[in-house]
């Protein structure tokens, strides 16, 4: 077993601005202590200091949850409470999580571990944990009133199983499930296996993130908790960009990615530059003769996945969900499409009345991201991210795979912005435009230099002649 100055060793060397919080020894007596985290940045990978070895994960923003060995079994504790996270630097939000942090800590364990994990609420409600995707004894599912009473305020509950199979997991309650997730409740779980694995490959950098959405108010700090599908901020571990931290690798590397969806709708998660495939899911590893190339895969509402390439091409690559509104923060919403509209008259006359008053998007939205508009305390530009060429227009569920030769492995420090090799960025083009060469030498079919006028063209509609259906 563990001493106890042994783990407060090995986490001080490993996770250095962890802190350990204070807690009521006599109430929490035999408990393995509370590890907290309060800094959003994304901690080092936490390398095995007991147990089975394997190549650790990192939680982008996040960090991974020591434990104790005790009599052979990975002890951990969880505390379920209140928490300030900040979704980027400008504003915080008062969620709900787990030691500190939204989303909770990852726990990383092997194939085979036998894992006990304390749950202490300290919530003003009951809550309970379901370990999702996972191969426990059924009273150890988590679902409050059907597998085991909800955990009551200020209590500890044990949950106790064999990591059975490797994969890629997520932890979430499953007590008033709708208020408890809104407000940030979740968190990852990766069990690696434990020998060499038909179709698990090892990696050099292994990712983590949930996809996560709130729904604040401009101005507000606390979600709102009864919102179905309308949510203004989308994140990645309860971060938006700007504030989600860039994928730094090494050039060649072999890169896996986990994503797992909590939020109410689906995610098509897109990679630039590269091609991966989806080598995993919720059930578990994908068999190689299963999968094919992509750099766009959707990750449907509670499911997860895992993707891997080879990352093989140096650059600032942009790694984002593919729903234009889902890069953007609060305030894009109800805003009716201005482009071409011409308000120069209208607009100083409603300026006589409202000083500050201004129209967006009569050429694009672009400029908003530029814009020197007062925001509400505590909000997010709408668009916004400074980048080598200006503002990268974008926010919430949106980073940058930042692939370089010169990366140390292991070393996950941003490397500053893409250098460039002279003539390989895309620039005005200030010449004369040459005629294009066409030639039965060139592609076979000769194409006419100038197109013919389009004649008359002729449009047919056919009318629907028996339909009287709609009133
Ligand atoms: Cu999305």
């Amino acid at each position: 077993m563990f001493s106890r100055r042994e783990l407060l060793k090995s986490i001080g060397a490993l996770t250095a601005g962890v802190g350990v919080a204070a807690v009521s020894r006599a109430a929490l007596a035999g408990i393995p202590e509370v590890v907290s985290q309060h800094s959003p940045d994304t901690m080092a990978p936490l390398l095995p200091a007991s147990g089975r070895p394997y190549n650790p994960v990192v939680t982008l923003n996040g960090w991974t949850l020591p434990w104790r060995m005790n009599n052979g079994v990975k002890e951990f504790h969880l505390v379920a409470e209140p928490v300030v996270r900040e979704i980027a630097p400008g504003m915080k939000a008062h969620l709900w999580g787990y030691n500190g942090q939204s989303p909770g800590p990852t726990i990383e364990v092997v194939e085979g571990d036998r894992v006990r994990i304390f749950v202490t609420n300290k919530l003003p409600e009951h809550t309970s944990i379901h370990w999702h995707g996972q191969r426990l004894p059924n009273g150890m599912d988590g679902v409050a009133g059907l597998n085991q009473p909800a955990i009551p305020v200020g209590k500890t509950y044990v949950y106790e199983f064999i990591a059975r199979r490797p994969g890629t997991f997520m932890y979430h309650p499953h007590a008033d499930e709708m208020v408890q997730m809104a407000m940030g409740m979740m968190g990852f779980w990766v069990t690696h296996p434990k020998d060499a694995h038909p179709h698990i490959e090892e990696v050099d950098r292994d990712f983590v993130f949930l996809l996560n959405a709130y729904d604040i108010e401009p101005g507000a700090y606390t979600p709102k908790i009864m919102t179905m599908l309308d949510f203004n901020l989308w994140t990645f571990n309860s971060r938006a960009f700007p504030g989600i931290d860039p994928l730094v690798v090494r050039k060649n590397d072999k890169v896996r990615i986990r994503v797992g969806n909590l939020t109410m709708t689906n995610h098509p998660i897109h990679l630039h530059g590269h091609e991966f495939t989806v080598t995993g899911t919720d059930g578990g590893p994908t068999p190689p003769g299963s999968r094919w190339p992509e750099v766009t895969t959707d990750i449907a509402v509670g499911q997860m996945r895992q993707i891997e390439f080879i990352a093989d091409e140096v650059g600032d690559w942009a790694f984002h969900c593919h729903k234009s509104h889902h890069t953007m923060n609060a305030m894009g919403h109800d805003v009716p499409t201005m482009i071409g509209v011409d308000h120069r008259g209208i607009t100083k006359k409603i300026q006589t009345l409202v000083p500050d008053y201004m129209v967006m998007g009569e050429r694009g939205m672009a400029d908003m991201a530029e814009m020197t508009m007062p925001l509400p305390d505590n909000t997010l530009p709408m668009m916004t991210g400074d980048g080598p060429f200006g503002s990268v227009e974008m926010g919430g569920m949106f980073s940058v795979l930042k692939v370089r030769e010169d990366q140390a492995p292991n070393d996950y420090s941003d490397p500053g912005w893409f250098k460039h090799p002279e003539g390989t960025v895309a620039r005005e083009w200030t010449g004369d435009i040459a005629k294009p060469k066409r030639s039965k030498e060139h592609g076979g079919q000769l194409m006419p230099l100038e197109q013919p006028q389009a004649k008359e063209l002729e449009v047919k509609v056919r009318k629907p002649q028996t339909h009287n259906g709609h009133k």
